[in-house]
């Protein structure tokens, strides 16, 4: 059943040299479905994972939010295994900063990243990682030459990969027999709830709720032990997932109330697709009275989720000047579709613009913090989801 249609979009993480801005870019069907059977949804396309993954923009390290939020789970899952000495084995371990955060508890790491510039920064820093995609094969050689897996961890990848039965088949061939795995997905519940629209992009193939993922993991053999619920990227899960046991009350509660809000009925994903298009249209409505305003307005974070966003909403040079990042392979490229020039983001203490879009309103409590003099001196913010709102 098909959920919502956000047109054809270019890569969410595809920025562009400046030379390249009058070449068409590829674009592809962003159209969301929903199983009327297992309650799964997904993209109805699936783009190449060599095309999305073999060269890699986003640095996990980039956003200090992650790395502390990183440093937090490492303490977490090392006080609750008992990790130090044992493998700590990460998939999608992008520049290694949660291998970084379990080696600092003294567990051993390996980390397996597909994109060849994110593995060898990784490795440089001292942070042992494969440059391959996580199969069965990885992991048999992790298993050879390093044993079993106390814990295996997958970050916001998940989500990222096609074919989940041979990545679970890898999972359990590495697996300790007491091993935990560990994954971290955005929460379909928290995506339409705060309609976050424009965390669907290429990259996302699946929108997990709980319901599908018990069914997924019993699929091979396992078993969804325990969830817990996280802030991060607009709204997480954490699973845990075992070889034996039983689900935890957490689990039982979270099952039954996705059945209580109606996870495999139609109403909850029309309702939703209704909420986005108010969502543009406030965004669209607000970033015009910025202009009848002549304010000037920048965006804050060359999100993959703004990919989405701004094409969506058809936001490009004319509302925005430019988009300020963290990201050192970011500055000095446009934006996937909009083509809006990207700039350090020290450039706004100098700049110091009228507006600032978080475009990277996952993070909005730490960067308005980190910009209290912006807004001191009169700057002010706009948070886009779920209605655009200036702050203040
Ligand atoms: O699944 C994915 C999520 C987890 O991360 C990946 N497929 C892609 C990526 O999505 P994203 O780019 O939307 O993630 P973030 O973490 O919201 O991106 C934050 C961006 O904002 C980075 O480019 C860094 C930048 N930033 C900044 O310029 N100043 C971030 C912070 C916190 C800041 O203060």
């Amino acid at each position: 059943m098909p959920v919502i249609s956000l047109g054809e979009t270019p890569l969410a993480n595809a920025w562009l040299t400046p030379d390249l801005a009058t070449q068409r870019e590829p674009r592809y069907p962003l159209h969301v479905l929903r199983c009327t059977r297992c309650a799964l949804v997904q993209l109805s396309v699936v783009v190449e994972p060599s095309t999305l993954f073999g060269h890699y923009s986003y640095l996990t390290s980039a956003s200090r939010p992650m790395v502390e939020h990183f440093g937090r789970y490492a303490h977490s899952l090392s006080e609750r295994f008992a990790l130090k000495g044992r493998l700590v084995v990460e998939f999608g371990s992008n520049d290694g900063a949660l291998l970084r955060a379990f080696a600092n508890q003294g567990a051993r790491v390996m980390g397996v990243e597909p994109a060849s510039n994110l593995a060898a920064a990784a490795n440089a820093e001292g942070l042992p990682t494969f440059n391959a995609f996580f199969n069965a094969g990885v992991a048999r050689d992790i298993k050879a030459k390093h044993g079993d897996a106390a814990v295996i961890a997958a970050n916001n990848v998940l989500a990222h990969i096609d074919d989940l039965g041979d990545v679970l088949t890898a999972v359990e061939l590495l697996l300790a027999p007491d091993g935990v795995f560990v994954a971290e997905v955005p929460y379909l519940l928290d995506l339409l709830e705060h309609v976050e629209y424009d965390t669907i992009y290429h990259e996302h193939l699946s929108y997990f709720a709980l319901t599908p993922l018990v069914r997924l993991f019993a699929g091979a053999g396992l078993i969804l032990a325990d969830v817990e619920r996280q802030k991060v990227h607009g709204g997480t899960i954490r699973v845990f997932v075992t070889r034996a046991g039983q689900p935890s009350t957490r689990v039982e509660a979270a099952i039954d109330h996705e059945k209580q809000i109606g996870v495999t009925e139609a109403g909850l994903y029309t309702t939703f697709a209704s909420r986005v298009v108010q969502s543009r249209d406030a965004l669209v409505a607000v970033l015009s009275g910025q202009r009848r305003n002549n304010a000037r307005v920048v965006g804050l974070g060359a999100t993959a989720k703004s990919t989405t966003l701004l094409n969506y909403c058809a936001i490009g040079p004319q509302h925005l000047d430019y988009i300020a990042d963290s990201t050192h392979l970011k500055v000095g490229l446009l934006s996937p579709g909009s083509h809006i020039p990207i700039r350090s983001e020290d450039a706004l203490s100098q700049d110091r613009p009228d507006t600032i879009l978080l475009l990277a309103w996952n993070y909005a409590d730490q960067i308005i913090a980190k910009h209290s003099d912006y807004l001191a001196g009169g700057g002010r913010f706009i948070h886009p989801i779920p209605l655009a709102r200036l702050i203040p």
